[in-house]
């Protein structure tokens, strides 16, 4: 056997010894590394003829491959033995009765969209959904959103790198700034009448006291040949008094402004503020609570449906906002702190009702 040979024998069966990845890295080092046996050979190469170092410099080139391929395998197996390992001494058993202490409830996110899923419901709405990941069309261009509009800039929505072979718009993914996608999907793909309520997590780049990154919002649409402001108000207030629960709940429209609405309007509700307690119901102050209009003629156009022959109208509204001020809640940011003292105060239990008003 030659020294080489005998060399890479000997290495090898220390690979093959190596108990785990760290003293699998020490014996690399040994062989490959800058002092190591192979590198201190190669570095012998400059005392021998020509011929005898192009020999001699395939050679340990050869022995340096076979070294590595036996090293990585080595590392596969170890890496799969202690993932199999860590998963072994983690594991949790599911099936174990939870902790009295620890009893779960239902977060005032999940609980609102019950309630407003159940009062829109009664309405004759159906819940739609679709992805968080979105396209440029469904997010801005559908929505009559300019080419220019500030929130399609990078600091206020969140991109994903480009798909791979496209270019231009077509390349672009993101996370949905608002609902109003769904709404888009439905209008492609359904046939009108459509009565649609969704809800869902919308993302926007923006953290501060009143903006989380991550918020929901309620959005609806509702498409006939004949649907006009009448039906978007009557709608919106009988929500509003069922939601809030109080029958003689003042409200207002305010014009407004949206790309995709036109006219567009902003819908308060009377509250009033002693001693800094906000109420809703009577009183002499206002609360903005949704923003709403006719679907905007482009948005029709651009979903497939005709403008000339249906119409219809369209409402958002922030989720944490409702359900602050229905239940109290002061700061938006706790929402989602899974603080469980926070969880235990705030949240619902499974048997509450979703809404009392049509118990
Ligand atoms: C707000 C205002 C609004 C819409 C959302 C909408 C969707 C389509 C077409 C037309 Cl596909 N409109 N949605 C309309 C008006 C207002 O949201 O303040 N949201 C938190």
């Amino acid at each position: 056997m030659s020294n080489l040979e005998a060399l890479k024998k000997e290495i090898v069966e220390t690979v093959k010894a190596a108990g785990d990845i760290q003293s699998l890295e020490e014996v690399r080092v040994t062989a490959l590394g800058k002092k190591g046996r192979v590198t201190d050979l190669m570095k012998t190469l400059g005392t021998l003829s020509p011929d005898e170092r192009k020999e001699m410099g395939q050679a340990l080139n050869r022995l340096k491959d076979e070294i590595s391929a036996e090293i990585d395998a080595r590392a596969s197996i170890l890496k799969a033995a202690a993932m199999n390992a860590r998963l072994a001494s983690e594991k949790i058993d599911v099936t174990l009765t939870p902790r009295p202490e620890n009893k779960g409830s239902i977060h005032p996110i999940s609980q609102t969209i019950e309630e407003m899923i159940t009062i829109f419901a009664d309405m004759g709405f159906s819940v739609a959904e679709g992805p968080e990941i979105e396209d440029d069309f469904h997010n801005f261009t559908a929505l009559n959103f300019p080419p220019e509009h500030p929130a399609r800039q990078m600091h206020d929505t969140f991109y994903l790198p480009d798909v791979a072979g496209k270019t231009g718009d077509a390349a672009k993914r993101l996370l949905r700034t608002h609902t109003s996608t769904v709404q888009v999907h439905v209008m492609q793909t359904q046939k009108p009448p459509i009565r649609v309520i969704i809800p869902g997590r919308t993302f926007r780049s923006d953290y501060d006291m009143t903006h989380t990154p991550m918020f929901h919002q309620m959005e609806g649409l509702l498409i006939d040949k004949a649907a006009h402001m009448g039906h978007l108000k009557g709608c919106l207030i009988e929500f509003c008094k069922r939601f809030f629960e109080v029958d003689d709940l003042p409200t207002r429209f305010r014009p407004s402004f949206f790309p995709f609405t036109e006219p567009s309007a902003e819908m308060d509700i009377g509250c009033s503020r002693e001693k800094g307690e906000l109420k809703i119901g009577a009183g002499s102050s206002w609360l903005e609570i949704l923003g709403c209009g006719m679907v905007h003629p482009n948005v029709l156009k651009n979903c497939g449906i005709d403008p000339d022959e249906y119409q219809g109208f369209a409402f958002g509204m922030g989720i944490e906002r409702v359900a602050m001020l229905k239940y109290g809640i002061p700061d938006l940011r706790t929402f989602f702190e899974s603080d469980l003292r926070w969880l235990k105060h705030y949240g619902f239990g499974p048997l509450e009702q979703p809404n009392k008003a049509l118990g």
